[in-house]
């Protein structure tokens, strides 16, 4: 995803401190409705998920009269380049999905530099120390507790099918570099440790790239270092995670009914469950793609236009669909008519 080191950014983004566009003065008065453009950056735009926040946050201008800027970032470069165009263009602010959580100082120095207000939301930021950058405000998801839910689910399955332990083994599809990612893995891991399953039977795949052929990859390789597996209960980071190894699965022969898997997102994988033929894939837990892009823009605008400043941390739920209930909830959270 980077194509230029850190330090390169860091470069440019103190550059751009000295030439960006000088900020509004103080006493300029408070922008009207129609003044505020928001910006709406996201890392993975041909995305499901991404797109869905996006939706809402048009919603959002719609409704409360201000301009959406919408920005495909997929890289660094392309990040500190928007932030340029944003500030030229006269917006007053943004909410970002960063595609590398360690730009975080970057992209906080540029902002500043153009004096555009900042949320971060689905991946918060990371400082110099690795640590996550709590004074900057952040929209996220409950990650553990959603994990949690995707273990309780996965435990409910084995039991169901009546899999013996003997012939059953947990596969996470991990990746820990991105923080959101390993909360949501340790917690489907610990939920599943906690229904009694021993911790010896669980394998993590970790993925090189978060998308569906980075799950296949990891998976594959899983499967070839354990064949005496009978019976797999796959949690990933979203749903694209857990599609790769449900891909991966069915190419090794195992039969839909013989292994469950559960995602995260629950947009990205509406195909999935509307398959005529059952899959491994059996259900998600949706996130609420509203809050991320409708309450994201909405605290953003009201921050601009009133001087409101949202909570520094707000952390949203999840509520697990399955293939029985999917049409339902989709339609209560808006998602689907
Ligand atoms: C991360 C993931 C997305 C989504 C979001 C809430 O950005 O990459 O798929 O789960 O968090």
């Amino acid at each position: 995803m980077k194509k230029l080191p850190l330090i390169a950014l860091w470069l440019l983004a103190a550059l751009g401190a000295g030439c960006s566009k000088s900020p509004a003065p103080a006493d300029a008065g408070a922008p009207t409705k129609a003044d505020v453009k928001i910006g709406f950056l996201v890392k993975q735009p041909e995305v499901s998920w991404f797109q869905l926040e996006w939706r809402f946050a048009d919603q959002a201008a719609k409704e409360l009269g201000f301009t959406l800027v919408k920005i495909g970032a997929t890289d660094g470069e392309k990040v500190l380049g928007a932030i340029d165009t944003l500030a030229a263009s006269g917006a007053q602010g943004f909410v970002i999905c960063t595609p590398d959580t360690h730009l975080g100082p970057s992209i906080v120095a540029k902002a500043k530099a153009a004096n555009l207000k900042l949320i971060s939301v689905d991946d918060q930021f990371l400082g110099a120390g690795g640590q996550p950058m709590k004074d900057v405000h952040h929209l996220g998801i409950s990650a553990a507790k959603i994990g949690e839910t995707v273990g309780v689910a996965l435990a409910a399955e084995m039991k169901r099918h009546g899999w013996a332990t003997a012939d059953t083994a947990v596969c996470a599809v991990t990746f820990d570099e991105l923080a959101t990612a390993k909360e949501r893995t340790d917690g489907a891991i610990a939920a599943i440790v906690a229904a009694g399953f021993p911790k010896d039977k669980i394998f993590h795949a970790p993925q090189r790239t978060s998308d569906i052929p980075g799950g296949f990859d990891a998976v594959n390789v899983l499967l070839t270092q354990q064949p005496a597996v009978k019976h797999w209960l796959v949690c990933g980071m979203n749903d694209w995670a857990v599609l790769g190894a449900v891909r991966a699965l069915e190419g090794r022969g195992f039969a839909a009914d013989s292994c469950a898997g559960i995602g995260i997102n629950g947009t990205d994988c509406i195909d999935e469950l509307e398959k005529a033929k059952p899959t491994s894939f059996v259900g998600s837990v949706l996130l609420s793609a509203r809050s991320h892009g409708y309450q994201t823009v909405t605290m953003m605008f009201h921050w601009i236009k009133d001087g409101a400043e949202p909570a520094t941390d707000t952390r949203t739920a999840g509520v697990l669909i399955t293939r029985e209930n999917f049409r339902q909830v989709l339609k209560e959270q808006g998602v689907r008519d």
